[in-house]
């Protein structure tokens, strides 16, 4: 099912140090089936190339752009600023603040540039991969059809928890 052919998602960080958390993106988006690609570009230490990516990046037939950055977090924006696709930001928990620093650059933008903000962290890593499926479910009934057995399965894992007895743990 995965169609490592057809990049349609392309995800960003700002350092090699948030791969940690991002690869949770990654294993996601492999688990749907779904084309990606993972590098490291920066706002502020690679500038120009982060820019040129993004204008890139429709025309190489990527449909959404997940962007991962922390502290001074202005990757998504900065890569939003570039292209009309969809951008959307996980704020990653930085060397201070718990990530709120990162969660208020990436989410505070101003009115004209949009960047969907998921929460810091691995939760953040794994639900941007899912709402960038979302996204491209609208138009793409396989990759729905995918998405739907994905949530089914989740709900059932949920329903099936037997807790231990209360004191054994
Ligand atoms: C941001 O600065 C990166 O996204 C990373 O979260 C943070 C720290 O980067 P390093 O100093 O670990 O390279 O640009």
């Amino acid at each position: 099912m995965n169609d490592k052919a057809a990049i349609r998602v392309g995800i960003l960080m700002g350092s090699e140090s948030d791969w940690p958390t991002v690869q949770h993106t990654v294993l996601t988006l492999d688990e749907l089936g779904v084309g990606n690609e993972a590098r490291v570009l920066s706002a502020h230490r690679s500038p120009d190339a982060a820019g040129e990516y993004a204008q890139a990046a429709a025309g190489r037939g990527l449909q959404v752009i997940i962007c991962a950055a922390g502290g001074a977090a202005h990757l998504a924006g900065v890569i939003s600023a570039h292209t009309h696709l969809p951008v959307l930001g996980i704020p990653m928990k930085g060397w201070s603040t718990d990530g709120l620093d990162s969660l208020l650059s990436t989410a505070q933008m101003p009115s004209g540039i949009p960047v969907g903000t998921l929460a810091i962290g691995k939760a953040g890593a794994k639900n941007a991969a899912l709402l960038a499926v979302a996204i491209m479910s609208l138009s793409d009934p396989e990759l729905r059809a995918r998405y739907l057995g994905f949530r089914k399965t989740q709900t059932e894992q949920v329903l099936a928890i037997k807790l231990p007895p209360a004191g054994s743990v």
